[in-house]
């Protein structure tokens, strides 16, 4: 069978299952805004806001920090907990319903990578269009229209080869027929050749609390993954705590207790200003009275420096490993798909520090180049675990890669289907 048929097949038989809302959702409707940015025009206000004050917390801190002993990990000692837990859910607004219905991954991927696949689709048309026959340049052009995507140079070249030798040894002289070739090379390059596509989830603690520690320079989207993340968590059944580690910035820690209460889950919080590792190390306390399945760890995305940033990452995580043994279960590094290739190298700059297990892409619904997401994968060798297709609570997906390019291929699909039907 054509790999465009089997994807269509997957991912058509998916949609007839998940049409129905899950019951979650259909409660949360109403209240599905981003609780810090109402919408587009805010949030892009809100960013420049944060962008002015930055400045001045970097100086501030930098003053306040100096007294902190930042190498002791003793932090046994009671911590006052700022306020009670959150109880009980707060009075719903007047948020008007943003979703109509819950999608399937497919048409999720499909609407998420609409800017990626719009781009790239039509400069693979045009491409075949042009050209008639496969040649070599033929192939140098292929190779522009990849590296465009953001795929990567060396992914790119490593591809370009494997499709030379591949239409090569299928025979294929038909341009068109490359289309097919390509994408399934480009779920062959994610998921490299030792396996048939297992979809990577996020690991889980079979006796006990589970932990995930988020990391990832400021304004990638940590705290609104942990919103969605913790939604999604709880619509499973399981019992969720947030820990508000990100003591850093003016207002992260009421922003991630807005998505708390939004989705209806504990958050454990201290001052601004506060040691994170003690935030964490009471987080864990409280997880563990409350019963929590799963604690959400929430961290800065900025100090006065990097190197700052990183110590403090590696001694929360330390707490992280004291408290629990074998956690955290996953150190999440979210990275945001629009600022292309600089991603890969705050991908190198965190693994150092915390051994990132996994990658969180977010805003793939906002760039045409979604090809990064391959790029980490083939380059970095860390599995990209969870993608962000937009601003909704329901918008974060398990990476797919077989999803990832349907989506990026759908309209390809539907063509070929046609011209299939035809003869
Ligand atoms: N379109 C789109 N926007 C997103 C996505 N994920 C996050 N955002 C937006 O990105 C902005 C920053 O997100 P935050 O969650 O505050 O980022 P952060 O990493 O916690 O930032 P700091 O707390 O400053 O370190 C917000 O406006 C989010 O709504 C996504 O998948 N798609
Ligand atoms: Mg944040």
């Amino acid at each position: 069978m054509s790999f465009f048929k089997k994807l269509k097949e997957k991912f058509v038989k998916e949609f007839e299952v998940k049409e129905e809302p899950l019951e979650e959702e259909k409660e949360e409707k109403g209240s599905e805004e981003d609780p810090d940015t109402g919408d587009a025009v805010e949030s892009s206000d809100l960013q420049g806001e944060t962008e002015v004050t930055e400045e001045q917390e970097v100086e501030e801190v930098a003053e306040v920090s100096e007294e902190e002993p930042e190498e002791d990990e003793e932090v046994d000692e009671p911590v006052e907990v700022e306020e009670p837990l959150q109880e009980e859910e707060t009075v719903e607004e007047e948020d008007p319903v943003q979703e109509e219905e819950e999608d399937s991954i497919a048409s999720k991927f499909k609407r998420g990578l609409a800017k990626t696949r719009n781009s790239f689709s039509s400069k693979i048309n045009d491409l075949v269009a042009r050209y008639r026959t496969v040649d070599e340049d033929f192939f140098e052009e292929l190779e522009e229209v990849l590296i465009s995507a953001d795929v990567g140079v060396n992914t790119v070249m490593e591809m370009i080869d494997e499709l030379e030798m591949e239409v090569k040894r299928r025979n294929i002289k038909d341009t068109q027929k490359v289309k097919e070739v390509i994408s399934e090379k480009l779920v062959e390059i994610y998921y490299g050749d030792e396996d048939a596509g297992e979809v990577e989830g996020l690991k889980e603690n079979p006796d006990g609390l589970t932990i995930y520690l988020f990391v990832g320079v400021n304004g990638v989207g940590k705290t609104t993954t942990i919103g969605k993340l913790a939604h999604r968590l709880k619509a499973e059944g399981k019992n969720v705590t947030l820990a508000a580690g990100d003591t850093f910035r003016a207002g992260a820690i009421d922003q991630l207790e807005a998505w708390g209460e939004r989705v209806g889950v504990n958050t454990v919080k201290h001052s601004e200003g506060s040691d994170p590792a003690a935030v964490i190390y009471d987080g864990i306390k409280s997880a563990k009275s409350r019963n929590s399945d799963v604690l959400i760890c929430d961290t800065a995305g900025r100090l006065q420096n990097k190197v700052n940033l990183m110590n403090e990452l590696s001694k929360v995580k330390r707490v992280i490993e004291r408290e629990v043994p074998g956690a955290p279960h996953e150190v999440l590094l979210v990275l945001d798909a629009t600022t292309g290739q600089n991603a890969m190298s705050q991908a190198k700059t965190f693994s150092e520090a915390t051994d990132v297990s996994g990658i969180v892409l977010s805003k793939l619904d906002g760039t045409a180049k979604g090809g990064i997401v391959l790029a980490i994968r083939n380059e970095l060798e860390i599995p990209v675990k969870l993608v962000g297709l937009g601003e909704k609570v329901t918008d974060l997906e398990t990476f797919d890669a077989h999803a990832f390019v349907y989506g990026l291929f759908a309209d390809m699909i539907d063509d070929y289907e046609e011209e299939e039907n035809e003869s």
